[in-house]
Formats: C-alpha cells, sequence, structure tokens
C-alpha cells in the first residue's frame, strides 16, 4: 500500500516537473528526463526530442520525413550475456492517438526496424523495436552464447513490451488504451511468440507470414537445398527453369477454382505434376525441364520427410511459389538455391550441436529434430492453445501469400487449423483469430495477385469497436496504378466471384466456402 503510494506520488512528481519543464509537447514527463527512469534490466541511453522534418535512421543514408517525437534509446541486459537494444518512439501529445503499436523484425536481421517504426509513428502511434539482441542477419551470434538465442526466440521482444509501456506511460502520464504488435516474417513469429507466451502483452496483434515453426522449417530448408544442388553443390535448377514451372502451375490449375484469371486460389488443390514439363528425346533448354530437375521440383513441394519413417517434418514450397517475378525474394533463388550452403545451417552449427564445421550430410532427420524440439523450443512457437489470449479479449489476424516461396504458407494454414481444432472449430476460433491467405502474393507483399491490404486498421476496428473483419480488400498496382482488387476471405472461405462485372474488382466477389468444402458438406447440394 505504501509503496503504490509512493510510486503514485513519483509519478505525480513527474508529471509535475514535466508540465513545468514542458507545458505543450509531452503530457508527462519531458522528453530529456525519461533518461532518468529505472527500470530493472533496463538502461535508458538516451532520450531525444526530434523535431518535425527530416530524420536519417542510424545505419541508413535515407532521411524519413516524420513528425515531432521523443526518442528513447535504451538496452536491456536480463542475463549477463545479453545485450538488447530498444527504441521507444513518442508522438507529441497533440498527435498521439493513444495506442501503442510495436514493430517486428524481418530474418535474423538484428537491427531496429526504423521504417516500420516510421509508419506506427506516423499514424499517431507510439511504438517501439528491438534488435532483438544481436548485430546482422548471421546466426553466428548464437556461437556460444544461448542466452543470445533465448533473447533473439521470444525475450528481446517481451522485453522490449515492458519497457515500452512503461516508458510511454510516464512520457504521457498515462498507460496507452491499447497496445498492437506487427510483425511479417519473422516479425510474424515475433507475433505469434508473444500471443503463446505473454497473451497480456497486446490487445491487437498481426501476423504476417509467420516463420513461427522455425525449427522444423530449418530442417525444410536443408532438405529443400539438398533436393535441388549436386553432390558438388551446384545448383540443378535455375531462373529460367523455375519460371518455366510457374508458367506450367499456373496453366494446369488456374480454371480449377472456378475463375480464369491467372492465380491460383489454393495451390493445395493443385496436383501439377512437374514430369509434364520433361524434356522429350533429344531435346533440353529453358521450357523444359531434365529429369534431375523434375525430381528436384517434385522434392521440393513434397517437403522434408522423415527417411525411416515417411512422416512429414515440414511442408513442402508451394506450386507457383517457383519464380512469379524476376527478383530472388520471388522465387526459390532467395532461401533454396542461390545460398552456397542450406540457409540457416548455423542452427545446426551454433545453436545446436556447437560445431562450426558441422555438415548437411551428418544430418538424421529423426534423431536430430527430436533433439532440436528438445534443446531449443524457445525459437519456436507452435503452441496450438491460444486460450489464454482469448480470454483477455484478444485478437489476433494472421495473413500469408499462397505463393510464399520463403514461409510456405501451407504451414500457416496447419497451424490455423491445429488452433481451430484446439479452440472447438472454426466458429469459435473466428471470434478472435482469423487467417486471410492471399492468392497469387509472395512473402508478406508482391507478386501477381492482390498483395497490398490495410490489415492493421482492420485490426483497430476489431479491437477497439469489436467490428470483426469479414474481409480485407487488398489491391494489386502496376507502376503505382491499381489494375485488380479481390476481397481476401477469413479461412476457410475463398472470395468467389458474383458472376457478372469486372474479375478485377473487388466488389464483384463474396466471401464463401471452397467449392470443396460446399461439396462434402452437402450444404450446396
Ligand atoms: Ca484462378
Amino acid at each position: 500500500m505504501a509503496r503504490r503510494l509512493l510510486g503514485g506520488l513519483l509519478v505525480a512528481q513527474l508529471l509535475a516537473v514535466g508540465q513545468l519543464a514542458r507545458p505543450a509537447a509531452f503530457q508527462g514527463t519531458s522528453c530529456g528526463e525519461l533518461a532518468v527512469l529505472t527500470i530493472p534490466d533496463v538502461t535508458i541511453n538516451a532520450a531525444t526530442e526530434v523535431a518535425a522534418g527530416a530524420f536519417t535512421p542510424p545505419g541508413s543514408k535515407t532521411p524519413l520525413t516524420l513528425p515531432a517525437f521523443c526518442r528513447v534509446e535504451a538496452t536491456a541486459r536480463p542475463t549477463t550475456d545479453s545485450e538488447i537494444k530498444i527504441e521507444v518512439w513518442i508522438p507529441a501529445a497533440d498527435a498521439w492517438n493513444g495506442k501503442f503499436q510495436a514493430v517486428g523484425n524481418g530474418g535474423y536481421q538484428g537491427s531496429i526496424s526504423y521504417l516500420a517504426m516510421a509508419t506506427a509513428l506516423r499514424r499517431g502511434s507510439a511504438t517501439a523495436s528491438t534488435d532483438t539482441g544481436h548485430t546482422g542477419d548471421d546466426v553466428i551470434f548464437g556461437q556460444g552464447h544461448p542466452e543470445k538465442v533465448i533473447d533473439f526466440g521470444w525475450r528481446a521482444i517481451h522485453l522490449m513490451t515492458d519497457t515500452a509501456k512503461l516508458v510511454v506511460r510516464n512520457a504521457t502520464g498515462r498507460f496507452a488504451d491499447k497496445s498492437y504488435f506487427v510483425g511479417c516474417s519473422s516479425g510474424g513469429h515475433q507475433a505469434m511468440s508473444e500471443a503463446q507466451r505473454f497473451p497480456d502483452d497486446y490487445d491487437g496483434i498481426l501476423a504476417g507470414a509467420p516463420a513461427n515453426n522455425r525449427i522444423r522449417q530449418t530442417f525444410g530448408f536443408v532438405w529443400s537445398w539438398s533436393a535441388t544442388h549436386r553432390a558438388d553443390g551446384t545448383p540443378i535448377l535455375d531462373q529460367a527453369s523455375l519460371a518455366a514451372v510457374t508458367n506450367a502451375v499456373v496453366a494446369a490449375c488456374d480454371a480449377r477454382d472456378g475463375l480464369k484469371d491467372g492465380l491460383v486460389d489454393d495451390p493445395r488443390r493443385c496436383t501439377f505434376d512437374p514430369a509434364t514439363l520433361a524434356c522429350g528425346a533429344g531435346t533440353n533448354g529453358a521450357s523444359c525441364l531434365t529429369k534431375e530437375q523434375v525430381e528436384a521440383v517434385q522434392k521440393v513441394y513434397d517437403g522434408a520427410k522423415s527417411p525411416t519413417t515417411g512422416e512429414p517434418i515440414f511442408t513442402g514450397w508451394p506450386r507457383g511459389s517457383e519464380a512469379f517475378g524476376d527478383s530472388a525474394i520471388q522465387s526459390w533463388r532467395q532461401y533454396i538455391l542461390a545460398p552456397k550452403e542450406p540457409s540457416r545451417i548455423g542452427v545446426f552449427r551454433y545453436f545446436l550441436f556447437h560445431d562450426p564445421n558441422w555438415k548437411v550430410s551428418s544430418l538424421d532427420y529423426d534423431r536430430d529434430l527430436a533433439y532440436a524440439e528438445q534443446r531449443i523450443p524457445h525459437l519456436a512457437a507452435v503452441d496450438h492453445d491460444l486460450t489464454p489470449f482469448k480470454k483477455r479479449g484478444g485478437k489476433l489476424i494472421m495473413y500469408a501469400g499462397w505463393v510464399d516461396p520463403v514461409v510456405p504458407p501451407q504451414d500457416n494454414v496447419a497451424y490455423y487449423e491445429a488452433v481451430a481444432k484446439k479452440m472447438g472449430g472454426y466458429e469459435k476460433t473466428r471470434d478472435f483469430f482469423r487467417l486471410f491467405v492471399a492468392p497469387g502474393m509472395g512473402h508478406c507483399a508482391g507478386g501477381p495477385g492482390p498483395n497490398q491490404f490495410d490489415a492493421v486498421t482492420a485490426l483497430e476496428q476489431w479491437v477497439e469497436k469489436g467490428v470483426a473483419p469479414d474481409a480485407l480488400i487488398a489491391s494489386h498496382s502496376t507502376g503505382g496504378k491499381v489494375d485488380r482488387s479481390r476481397p481476401l476471405c477469413p479461412y476457410p472461405q475463398v472470395a468467389r466471384y458474383k458472376g457478372t462485372g469486372s474479375i478485377d474488382e473487388a466488389a464483384n466477389f463474396t466471401c464463401a466456402a471452397p467449392a470443396a468444402a460446399r461439396r462434402s458438406s452437402g450444404s450446396n447440394r
């Protein structure tokens, strides 16, 4: 009681000082005085007022144009081996919308996500980001630093959240009305980790293309790399052959969803066989596949399986994801073909076996998967029971792209289905958790399908007004001009053409159960 009273007095004092020193911009403690805040395990390194205008983030040469904000730089050291950089940005009082929106990271990228923070700040939200406790995209940081691996796995995001909430409270005089987490890829993984491990942290969570099944996906990377490289390490496939496969996939499966629009609604229903592209006798070239290439493509579709039992270890990559665009991230090149060794092989070398010379040839899928799931469970977020998050009133939107060549969307869908099963069915799940999978969308954005949509506003509407998103309206642009729009529907629904009007206009589509589901349930016949 006395302690609470003292705390209240301290806050009142800080508020009074802040109002005297800076009556206009901030309601709570003046920005500079936030530097003296004491939070356990956290050091505030600097608290600086940044005037409206150009702000060039550290490590960047491109200035961002931002409204005025208070920039707080902190370091959290929950263990003696930890060094977690955190930034918290607070808008000026008259610009603050009362919300806190934290942002996630991409890859193993150990850096503050300044661009995403800028987006949140421009919305009027206070925001925070962390470097997750290391620098750079390589996983070598984990060598001899098991605590840093835990920091990356979940701890940095949670500590960032706790820290940012206190900083925002002291800067503004009150806690934020609502807290949100927004991330894609590794940020989607972080989003799912928060929903599972710290359900009280956020009111609303947006998880894009979540790489939350990270341990098994790492095995999947090894599988797909091994399938697409010869014993001497040279790649079996190239951009031209991959593009030929994607074209053939679309030609074979486009119409199967009931609408010939250049998009395959759900690649799981597409059974395209790469052998149909096999070169005839004496012919070879970009438009046909050698026997070696046919087998490689098929193995990537099949996904990692136990060599002894045939049990699936990780889903394959979807048909249509081979090369739908020219850039490496719009094809299998970036994470499967181009690397000299399997992507994230360092997880085995530095996180698991502590052997920098570990070789793929020594991998035992059964034994080593069991070992990994026992030793580094903090590197994944795969709990299907989201009861605590649902009970606290949390809302969760997950999205994915059906041709994502980085995080296979089948894994996100499988997770959603497993949660629905655990939570008592789709109806009891859609109350608080909805998944939107975009046909023809790649990793987090891009692709031939409509892939731009405002899920953050949809999430805010759901949390603040109780209006659940029955569809997300997505658009596709060419040269900055919108040339197609389409509703993204909450899984398992799909967008169905009403039969009249342009197939490039969202208004001519409705969300409905997929054709096969209608047949099997008998509700439509
Ligand atoms: Ca189609």
